[in-house]
């Protein structure tokens, strides 16, 4: 039987057309995520172009050749998205065994680090850290006038403090209806926690490691996976980040950071239990912060407060209270990060040439006013 040439080029047509059904057939069933490629990163698929700054797709090929491979912006060329390349870039600046910090000591004897502006790229930090999904809790004590301070605390810790992670602040305080309701991003709740006042601001001070511990034991270790604990008198003014989070947590005192350690103001009297010798110490740290994973702080509050009980069983008070304990504990359990006086500072003071940022520092207050004693 002979075709005319028109049913020829019909029948032809129509195998070609079936091809083409069967190619967009495949493509639609199988390669759904075509735009979307996993990123370790946020551990979900995100599509290729959005925000992704150094890749997109190329283009979807008839053949499939190329649907694997992505546009590299950095290298300028394609580049294959096979098993073990699958957008776990990571793009930050090459870090340098030869070019950092010099006139600070960013190391302690100990290998723990000493968190400086230029020692550490926030950047590849937050890359590491927000994966995580961690969740900080954040103790402060507001008792008697100290209220006052709350709000500034607050409103900037809301702007600096641990930006996009998780931060439960735990209020302590006497006066809970003068908690200010400042407004919280995502992620981030307030509770207040009631204590009683004193009219001693000492036992205010030195009674948080017992207030910690118990609060530690009845609602933060099911709730939080750090811990910081600080002072309300303060401003957040710069970047605290994830940098800051460690096993064991402390900061160097910003009067005293370059002082000889004789010139500490360690408890020196062998009738306390925070006595530290002339020829002893590391660092002078600070009370007004401290912090680390939520088991390593709960056992330095309750070495501290059983070391605070013996004392006052003695009548001694130590020289600076739970600060004296604190150093104590350190010097014995070394904290296996220290934060530079960038993340405690002291309006009262200026800026010297080894700051270059200051993220967090004391507000200039009238002792003779707000506390309940002089
Ligand atoms: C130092 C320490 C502080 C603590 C204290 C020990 C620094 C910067 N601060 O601060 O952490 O170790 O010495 O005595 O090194 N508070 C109240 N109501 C009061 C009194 C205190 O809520 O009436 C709380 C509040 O959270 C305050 C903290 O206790 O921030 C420390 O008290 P402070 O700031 O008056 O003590 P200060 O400045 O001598």
């Amino acid at each position: 039987m002979r075709f005319s040439s028109n049913v020829k080029l019909f029948v032809l047509l129509l195998i070609v057309g079936i091809f083409l059904l069967l190619g967009y057939v495949h493509y639609s069933f199988f390669n759904e995520r075509l735009n979307g490629v996993w990123c370790e990163a946020s551990n979900r698929d995100i599509p290729v172009d959005e925000d992704q700054r150094n890749t997109r797709y190329v283009h979807y090929s008839f053949f499939n050749e190329r649907l694997n491979w992505v546009w590299c912006e950095a290298s300028n060329r394609d580049i294959p998205v096979d098993e073990d390349q699958r957008n776990t870039r990571l793009l930050y600046k090459q870090p340098s065994v030869l070019v950092g910090r010099t006139d600070v000591m960013a190391v302690t004897p100990w290998l723990a680090p000493i968190v400086w502006q230029g020692t550490f790229d926030p950047d590849l930090v937050d890359i590491i850290y927000k994966s995580m999904n961690l969740t900080i809790a954040t103790t402060v004590f507001a008792v008697g006038k100290y209220v006052r301070f709350l709000r500034d605390f607050l409103e900037t810790a809301e702007k600096y403090f641990l930006v996009d992670f998780n931060v439960r602040y735990y209020v302590f305080t006497d006066r809970p209806d003068n908690v200010p309701s400042v407004t919280m991003s995502q992620g981030r709740h307030l509770s207040v926690i009631q204590v009683p006042g004193s009219n001693r601001w000492q036992e205010i001070s030195a009674r948080r490691m017992e207030i910690i511990q118990t609060a530690i034991e009845r609602q933060i270790s099911r709730e939080a996976d750090y811990i910081f604990c600080l002072d309300v008198d303060s401003k957040f003014h710069a970047r605290w980040g994830a940098e800051s989070l460690g096993r064991l947590v402390a900061v160097i005192h910003p009067e005293l950071y370059n002082q000889p350690r004789d010139r500490f103001s360690y408890e020196r009297r062998p009738a306390s239990t925070a006595y530290i010798p002339m020829d002893e110490g590391d660092y002078y740290y600070a009370g007004a912060v401290f912090g680390g994973f939520v088991e390593d702080v709960y056992t330095l509050t309750k070495v501290c407060r059983k070391q605070l009980e013996k004392d006052a069983r003695n009548s001694i008070e130590a020289a600076w209270q739970e600060e004296s304990h604190l150093n104590r504990y350190l010097l014995y359990n070394k904290p296996s990060k220290l934060l530079s006086p960038e993340y405690l500072w002291q309006d009262f003071h200026g800026k010297t040439k080894e700051i270059k940022v200051i993220r967090f520092s004391g507000i200039i207050k009238n002792y003779a006013e707000i506390r309940p004693n002089v």
